[in-house]
């Protein structure tokens, strides 16, 4: 087995019953597992909505550590839209000259001062810091900022004991309770004045509004985008053949970033809540119930990707879920995938090989299913390709 590979759990399910079952807190979810029912779901906003209460969609549910609504996440249509289309030009500044040229330069720094370390542990020195410093660009806000963000861990809401830290989440919800103030009082050009100035159907959002923007920031965004840095790290040690067609074959990397996006399924599912008796999958589901779209599986599905349990580094038509479907596809998708494109470019460029010395998995367990999505931890060293 290679240390990189990331087994289906979901496969005979799949095949057999088209869904899966899990437990959570009292609120059981029935898990679609095919692509073409995923996507079919994600559609029907009406008997499947994500306008519940805060928290409820997302497994493990987040109702007990969370009261402020996730926007545009936790919204339907027509309302969703709205909110959409506010944030949507701000979360496509990823594809400027300028936001492009900093990413550049982070992602190349960092690279630049892990080669040839004795020893990186790629969560906590690599993916992590990564990730926080480019979220200062998204947030348009002072790079040294990062530095508190990376103290926080890789989860906004888990810690090491828990899978619902209430009191992890609380420095969080504080941070942001303070930033916002202080926007108020000496407004900039940070998202988050962005959005204080900003007015849905001619009336300014309030404060909880531009939290639940700032919290789907913050969160959404980070145990995912590190769990797609380490997989792709991990990937390359034992791909050096990928980062060597990557210096030859540049123009791959995009479909690289995708395909790696399908195989890592850096978010495994995302809940929906079932307003009126219906069935899935010839089986019924109850109103006020939970079903959830399982990207991890859909992305599997041999019904629609050839060699499905491979990395087929240019797969060229590649319609995976990874993001998300339909209206909620993923706000951060463009700045997630910028810094993928760019880590893949810059590693090529700079790196020959990447050992790897030791590496613990990350195991989800989802009732009958356990999922490897990640690792805790995992060393290794970068040896440079210019001795
Ligand atoms: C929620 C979710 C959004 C949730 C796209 O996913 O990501 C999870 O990591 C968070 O815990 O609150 O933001």
């Amino acid at each position: 087995m290679q240390k990189s590979e990331l087994r289906d759990p979901f496969e005979k399910a799949r095949l057999e019953k088209g869904l899966g079952a899990m437990e959570d807190q009292n609120d059981p979810v029935k898990m679609l597992l095919r692509h073409k029912d995923v996507r079919k779901t994600a559609h029907n906003y009406k008997t499947f909505q994500s306008a519940a209460k805060p928290g409820r969609i997302v497994v493990p549910s987040e109702v007990n550590i969370r009261e402020t609504r996730q926007i545009p996440f936790e919204l339907d249509p027509p309302v969703h839209g709205l909110y959409r289309k506010l944030v949507e030009p701000w979360f496509k500044r990823p594809l400027e000259a300028d936001y492009i040229k900093q990413l550049t330069g982070q992602i190349n720094d960092l690279v630049d001062a892990t080669l040839n370390k004795a020893q990186v542990e790629v969560i906590e020195e690599f993916a992590l810091v990564l990730q926080s410093r480019a979220l200062t660009l998204l947030l348009n806000i002072p790079f040294e900022e990062a530095e508190k963000w990376i103290s926080w861990g890789t989860h906004v809401f888990r810690s090491e004991d828990s899978d619902l830290d209430g009191d992890k989440a609380n420095i969080l919800y504080h941070y942001i309770d303070e930033q916002i103030e202080k926007s108020i009082a000496n407004p900039g050009e940070d998202l988050y004045s962005m959005l204080l100035d900003s007015e849905v159907a001619g009336k300014k959002l309030t404060k909880e509004e531009v939290k639940g923007v700032m919290v789907l920031t913050f969160a959404g965004g980070r145990d995912t985008v590190i769990n797609a840095i380490t997989n792709a790290i991990s990937y390359l040690s034992e791909h050096q053949e990928s980062l060597e067609r990557f210096r030859k074959e540049p123009q791959i990397i995009n479909n690289a970033v995708e395909e790696m996006i399908r195989y890592f399924s850096p978010l495994t599912q995302m809940g929906r809540v079932v307003t009126e008796d219906t069935h899935v999958c010839e089986y019924a589901v109850k109103a006020d119930t939970r079903v959830s779209l399982c990207w991890a599986s859909a992305n599997r599905d041999a019904a629609v990707f050839e060699n499905a349990n491979e990395i087929v580094i240019d797969r060229k038509i590649n319609p995976h879920v990874g993001f998300g479907f339909s209206h909620h596809n993923c706000l951060g998708a463009t700045h997630a995938r910028q810094i993928m494109r760019i880590l893949l470019k810059t590693m090529a460029e700079k790196v020959e090989n990447i050992e790897v010395f030791d590496y613990k998995e990350n195991i989800e367990n989802l009732g009958e299913f356990k999922r490897k999505v990640g690792f805790d931890y995992l060393n290794a060293k970068f040896n440079s390709l210019i001795k």
